[in-house]
């Protein structure tokens, strides 16, 4: 359904890696919420009696609505149930240090009380009320840093910007006009009006010039010269890599990255999908990204109501109960490579190995490379257990118990001495 495949719209993944700004926070995160909802949540998959599986907040686009009807559907857009705490208290229920929410998405509607459109939550619906604002306080509220997601490219629903070709002319687009009177100004408003912006999520960098990546970037520099910028930027200026969209590296990877992850098949909610992952998956996923050195930013998308999927939500907290278990694994740690075997991974911290125990192996025994350090001991992590360990000439030796310790990853602690 999409015409561009996703690199093209991705363009330059590439970093700045002289970054002077503050990253403490985003390198000890390592688990964050990510929010797709907007008037496409409405739609939920379906338009005009058609179905089109997949990703929703694509509907716009793929069912080539024009912008007349399109904006019609905000008349009746009102989240009653829509509760920014909850939403922030299901994050830190679920584990999660920092919260991105789409401002504003390829559809172009303003998810907050821009002045620079009539396009917005507060002008064109009967809600009225800023949800950018109020997930911002709630954030604040619960100590989550706060992030905005901002298409700066595709904008369905101006003339002049990028992606809308079912009903304006691409080759008349002006997009620097676009870029001017709506997006840099919008991107304006978004940084001066709403606290701390921990990061900003650019997307589908697309065909942009170098000259206006730059533009973008001195404008959240000039207003937060700490905000983190992701590569979708464009033209390498990011402050961190973003990867393909569910993309986990093979590899740790160096400078600051995130996978971003969908919980189902789409970002925006749709009533055709319910393909969740399990709670299992998504610490599975957690672990792999945390060992190679990355942050997981994990979508969940709310309904049209404002309400969070039932399953989505209690898939979240189940996983959270799992990583409070064992929060000092996790939260602050370094990336810890051991080959690419998918049994088990690890991170590291002071004179601690955590070692995340996927799949039990088969004869009990784990063989770790030799390390340069003598090992002192080898415990579980949340019962003090102490593990068998030994070393060869090769390996360090983990002999564990014949039963699973943890039925979704046991996390052993192995001490050394020295850093
Ligand atoms: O086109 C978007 C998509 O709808 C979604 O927002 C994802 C999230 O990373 N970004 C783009 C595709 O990569």
């Amino acid at each position: 359904a999409q015409e561009k495949g996703m690199d093209e719209l991705w363009g330059e993944q590439t970093i700045n890696k002289n970054i002077t700004k503050n990253t403490d926070w985003y390198t000890e995160a390592k688990f964050a919420m990510f929010i797709h909802w907007g008037l496409y949540s409405k739609m939920a998959g379906e338009w005009d009696g058609q179905h089109y599986f997949g990703i929703n907040e694509w509907i716009m686009k793929r069912a080539k609505i024009n912008t007349k009807d399109y904006k019609e559907t905000a008349k009746t857009f009102n989240p009653s149930q829509f509760d920014a705490d909850a939403i922030a208290q299901l994050a830190v229920d679920a584990g999660m240090k920092y919260l991105v929410i789409t401002a504003k998405h390829h559809d172009g509607f303003a998810m907050f009380d821009s002045k620079v459109s009539d396009f917005t939550i507060t002008k064109a619906t009967p809600y009225k009320k800023d949800v950018v604002k109020a997930l911002q306080k709630a954030c604040k509220k619960k100590g989550l840093k706060f992030g905005i997601y901002y298409s700066q490219t595709q904008d369905w629903f101006e003339k002049n910007g990028y992606g809308n070709n079912w009903e304006f002319n691409p080759d008349e687009a002006d997009f620097q006009k676009y870029l001017t009177e709506k997006a840099l100004p919008q991107i304006k408003e978004l940084l001066t009006g709403y606290g701390e912006i921990g990061c900003i999520f650019f997307d589908t960098p697309g065909p942009i010039r170098e000259e206006q990546v730059v533009q973008l970037k001195e404008m959240v520099e000039k207003y937060q010269p700490n905000c983190l910028i992701n590569s979708r930027i464009g033209q390498g200026l990011g402050d961190f890599t973003t990867l393909g969209d569910n993309e986990i590296p093979s590899m740790p990877l160096d400078g600051l990255w995130e996978t971003c992850d969908t919980h189902n098949n789409t970002w925006a909610y749709s009533n055709l999908d319910f393909n969740w992952k399990t709670q299992d998956e998504i610490i599975h996923r957690l672990i792999d990204v945390v060992s190679k050195g990355g942050n997981y930013l994990f979508n969940i998308g709310p309904k049209a109501d404002g309400s969070v999927p039932d399953v989505s939500a209690m898939i979240l907290r189940e996983t959270g109960h799992w990583i409070s278990k064992y929060k000092e694994a996790i939260y602050g740690t370094q990336p810890l490579y051991l080959g690419g075997q998918t049994q088990f991974a690890a991170t590291q911290k002071g004179n601690k190995m955590y070692l995340f125990v996927k799949e039990w192996p088969e004869n009990y025994t784990l063989n770790l490379p030799k390390f340069e350090n003598k090992t002192l001991k080898a415990y579980f992590m949340d019962s003090q257990k102490e593990v068998n360990v030994s070393t060869n000439e090769l390996s360090t030796v983990l002999t564990l118990p014949l039963m699973k310790h943890d039925a979704i990853a046991s996390v052993i602690v192995v001490e050394f001495e020295g850093t």
